[in-house]
């Protein structure tokens, strides 16, 4: 049996949800504010550029999206020029009693991260852009850890092509003590690139990181979803990674869209109950939702893992 319940209404959310033009749902972080769970998503428009829109549910499961976009490329000087191709896969992380948003800034320069914060899902501000050019894939923990925020990240390079960095910082605008922990790994599901899906999640016995990995087929790439586990005290330290994918690409949803073959996580919700909602883009084209026991993704970081590096 596979180790994520796929929820059984699944697509939660599709185009014909947005009271708005668009030509995709997909990609969403996800997180609790009150009692109720905001969703912030990406969806591409009919010019094929992305924007991010706004969803919020009582359960989890069922949302219904705002009536307006949340966010669109910015005219804000310092951010205008670098977000000019769009915005895409947002990741949320609360922390300090806000909210941060990290997101892919497109332009003509390249793919950069940047970050914003909310308090209340109403107002939002841009706070930096936190990275140069050829890097996807950010996010930040929902502590400080030794006193810094820290992060993960996927930068890109041809000599290392696509994997998984940590960085620190003291005040989320500057960031340093950068590390490389997590590769590829040869011949294996995750061979060709790698990269942070949802925010770390703490748990007793770690940080539990959903991530993605991506495999080259004839047939083109497969996106999948697997699991590491990060020391507590020292996240730069991977306790162990899951040998296997937790979730791959099976349902018609997943399989053909705006891109085939492609389960994308940006966010997951832990529970009360033990279990972790974990919330994905099914081929860049709608949203889907599904339930993990946070105990089984554990063990398989711990008892069937690959190396980190
Ligand atoms: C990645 C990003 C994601 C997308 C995925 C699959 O490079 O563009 O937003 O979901 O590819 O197409």
């Amino acid at each position: 049996m596979s180790i994520v319940k796929r929820y059984q209404k699944n697509p939660i959310l599709t185009k014909n949800d947005v009271p708005y033009s668009v030509a995709t749902i997909h990609n969403a972080g996800v997180a609790k504010y009150n009692s109720k769970y905001m969703m912030i998503f990406r969806s591409h428009l009919h010019n094929g550029r992305s924007i991010l829109g706004l969803a919020e549910s009582e359960d989890g499961f069922n949302f219904k999206v705002s009536a307006k976009p949340f966010m669109v490329p910015s005219e804000k000087a310092g951010f205008k020029e670098y977000e000019e191709y769009g915005v895409e896969d947002p990741r949320l992380t609360f922390i300090d009693g806000e909210y941060l948003i990290t997101y892919s800034a497109y332009s003509r320069h390249g793919v950069r991260i940047s970050l914003a914060k909310t308090k209340d899902f109403s107002k939002v501000e841009r706070i930096s852009l936190i990275t140069e050019a050829d890097y996807r894939n950010l996010v930040i923990f929902p502590e400080k850890i030794n006193g810094l925020y820290a992060r993960l990240d996927r930068p890109h390079s041809e000599i290392n092509p696509w994997s998984i960095w940590i960085s620190y910082s003291p005040d989320l605008k500057y960031w340093g003590e950068s590390k490389l922990i997590m590769k590829p790994l040869q011949y294996h599901w995750d061979e060709m690139k790698i990269g942070p899906g949802a925010p770390p999640v703490k748990t007793e016995r770690g940080w539990l990181s959903i991530y993605h990995g991506v495999f080259p087929t004839m047939d083109g790439c497969v996106y999948r979803l697997g699991t590491a586990l990060h020391d507590l005290q020292d996240p730069a330290k991977i306790i162990g990674v899951g040998d296997d994918w937790i979730l791959q690409p099976e349902e018609p949803y997943e399989l053909t869209g705006y891109v085939h073959n492609v389960v994308f996580t940006c966010g997951a919700v832990p529970e009360e109950d033990g279990t972790l909602k974990i919330y994905w883009g099914g081929a860049d084209t709608v949203i889907c939702v599904g339930t993990a026991k946070i105990d089984d993704l554990i063990d398989l970081c711990l008892h069937n893992s690959r190396p980190a590096l």
